[in-house]
């Protein structure tokens, strides 16, 4: 998160730090569907949204692959908002989605982080993330702007549809202003995470499990293995486990838990427990102070508590730098993967 988000976070309007979004608030507020679409880590952050959007501000929402959409025929129609996300602004297949959706007349919102990018320009208003160059190839900084930015969405949805409290509005505010230290906190683990990265720099392949705002997490650690180190990685709702893939569970799985203190904890400690069980070898991303699953799992990470609503942004890091590591000790190029572009624009 730069510094130009800090200061837009510091303010306790967030309904008025939306950029040209600030104008159609009201439109947002109406909407009886949103429809979200985006590719790779913004399709991620698109199911952050539908999760926050739906709890917050009680919206009908729909996360669309844009690849797919675009060649879908979608019943879509002038009642509809579509928002589509783009770290480069320059994605092919998500610039495709967006002239569909105009050609049946939607309105077309953009979170983008390119200002003046092709996307940008498609769209009727947008909000910028402002994240700053992504330097590499695959997203993350870009991740944690976007979401940071449709959580303030969310947020002002919810206080104009007054589906939350002056209360939980205000601590929102007050905790998305503490994120940064929060993620900075995360970093001061980077040793132990390393630690982790160089037992398993040879595996060769990962799962990924988290529920809730934390199952969308899980897909983008496993995206990120993916992307700069190559192993096969992925991820699923841990409730979704015993539906097929517990099936590759044993002592050479290695399973990364997203298990913070939430509403899914319970249901988390035995997802950890059936894993276990089959001796899958668990690395637990934990709530500081978590007693009870260190002593169940093999590795745990600890990331700082945080309202509920804003876990993804915390969660994502230790994520990140696993993949980072993992990908350093194989000796892979990390800014520039093999076959990927910073913008697919084919
Ligand atoms: C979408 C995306 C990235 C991914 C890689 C390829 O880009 O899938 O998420 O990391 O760079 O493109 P964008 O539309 O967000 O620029």
């Amino acid at each position: 998160i730069g510094d130009s988000m800090r200061g837009r976070l510091r303010s306790e309007d967030a309904h008025l730090q939306l950029g040209g979004l600030n104008n159609y608030l009201d439109k947002l507020a109406e909407a009886d569907r949103i429809i979200i679409v985006g590719c790779g880590t913004s399709w991620h952050a698109g199911l952050v949204a539908e999760y926050l959007f739906e709890e917050l501000a009680r919206v009908n929402v729909e996360v669309e692959y844009a690849s797919e959409f675009r060649y879908r025929n979608p019943v879509i129609s002038e009642k509809d908002i579509v928002i589509a996300i783009s770290q480069s602004g320059e994605t092919a297949d998500t610039l495709a989605a967006i002239e569909l959706a105009k050609s049946k007349g939607a309105t077309i919102f953009g979170v983008c982080n390119v200002v003046g990018s092709s996307i940008a320009r498609a769209t009727h208003a947008g909000a910028y993330t402002h994240a700053g160059p992504e330097i590499g190839v695959a997203s993350t900084k870009a991740f944690t702007a976007q979401v940071t930015v449709l959580t303030l969405i969310a947020i002002a949805m919810a206080k104009r549809k007054g589906t939350i409290t002056e209360e939980t509005y205000r601590q929102l505010l007050i905790e998305l202003e503490h994120i940064p230290e929060k993620v900075a906190k995360v970093f001061e683990n980077a040793s132990k995470i390393k630690e982790i990265a160089f037992i398993f720099t040879y595996a060769r392949n990962f799962i990924y499990l988290g529920r809730g705002l934390n199952f969308p997490v899980a897909l983008e650690g496993a995206l990120k293995l993916k992307e700069i180190s190559y192993i096969h990685a992925e991820g699923y709702p841990a409730a979704e486990m015993k539906h097929g893939p517990i099936a590759l569970i044993d002592e050479d799985m290695p399973v990364v838990f997203l298990a913070t203190r939430d509403s899914s904890y319970e249901k988390i400690v035995s997802n950890i427990q059936e894993v276990k069980a089959r001796k899958g070898r668990v690395i637990a991303i934990v709530t500081e102070g978590d007693k009870l699953i260190p002593g169940m799992v093999d590795f745990v990470i600890e990331v700082p508590q945080t309202h509920e609503m804003l876990t993804p942004l915390v969660s994502v890091i230790p994520l990140q730098l696993l993949s980072y590591y993992i990908a350093v000790m194989r000796g892979r190029n990390v800014d520039q993967p093999r076959n990927l572009a910073k913008s697919v624009t084919v």
